[in-house]
């Protein structure tokens, strides 16, 4: 791979200053500019987590909506481009629709590749510490295999109907700008990291605000979000920048 994009947060499904269809035709033309000018072999894209706002998959039932998405991701991967999740706090039920139907390959987060001889550290950003009790309580609810199962049992239309009334919840509880507590704890993870570790880049999702820093020998990136950012980080083989999509 050349060239990687990554992007993070569009919540498909809700509504925000843009409705969820406008931003996810907004997406579809990101995608097909990648389609159109790049070639499949030599371009990765990771999709950072929280692409939907929420995702589970019944034995025979997925979710409605997101079509234009799905069906342009479907077109990239059979055409070639390595398309990757990594599951976000709010999408992380797949269980094999989206790799065998969609083609995109689901990793795991974190996810530690080396693309080019430089190493990753790529996260969704959920579980870096400190966490409240109540983040600590719902990762570990849709970690949880038995809380899997037992979804797996109500009918999609009432569970997708409680995740709804869960998601605007969460979603209330995100400020337009991040408070510099929550900004400050993905550096001082970088920080902690690095002294036994070192990675090159590191990428984090989740804050819904775009940064990008270097940090002693690592640059640390957050993609920012499809609400009403609008950005994606591109590493160019080399080095990484971060983007704003304008259309
Ligand atoms: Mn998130």
């Amino acid at each position: 791979m050349k060239q990687v994009y990554f992007l993070s947060d569009a919540h498909l499904g809700a509504d925000s200053k843009l409705t969820s269809r406008q931003r996810e035709l907004k997406l579809v033309r990101f995608l097909r500019a990648i389609k159109d000018q790049l070639s499949p072999t030599e371009t990765g894209i990771v999709l950072l987590g929280d692409i939907f706002d929420f995702w589970y998959e019944w034995k025979y039932s997925v979710p409605n909506g997101f079509i234009r998405l799905l069906g342009t991701l479907a077109e990239m991967t059979d055409s070639g481009f390595n398309i990757f999740f990594l599951p976000g706090n709010h999408d992380q039920w797949t269980f094999g629709y989206l790799s065998m139907e969609v083609g995109i390959k689901v990793v795991p987060d974190p996810w530690t590749p080396e693309i080019n001889s430089k190493k990753f550290f790529i996260s969704h950003g959920h579980k870096v510490p400190p966490l409240s009790i109540s983040e600590r309580f719902t990762n570990a609810l849709f970690e949880s295999s038995i809380a899997r199962r037992l979804f797996k049992l109500i009918h999609p239309d009432l569970g997708i109907w409680i995740a709804k009334k869960w998601s605007h919840t969460s979603r209330q509880n995100h400020p337009p700008s991040p408070p510099p507590k929550a900004i400050k704890k993905y550096e001082n993870f970088v920080m902690q990291m690095e002294n036994t570790n070192h990675y090159d880049f590191y990428i984090f999702a989740h804050l819904h605000y775009p940064i990008i820093k270097q940090i002693g020998k690592s640059t640390y990136v957050n993609t920012g979000d499809w609400l009403t950012h609008f950005t994606f980080a591109i590493f160019d083989g080399n080095t990484i920048k971060l983007q704003k999509w304008e259309d």
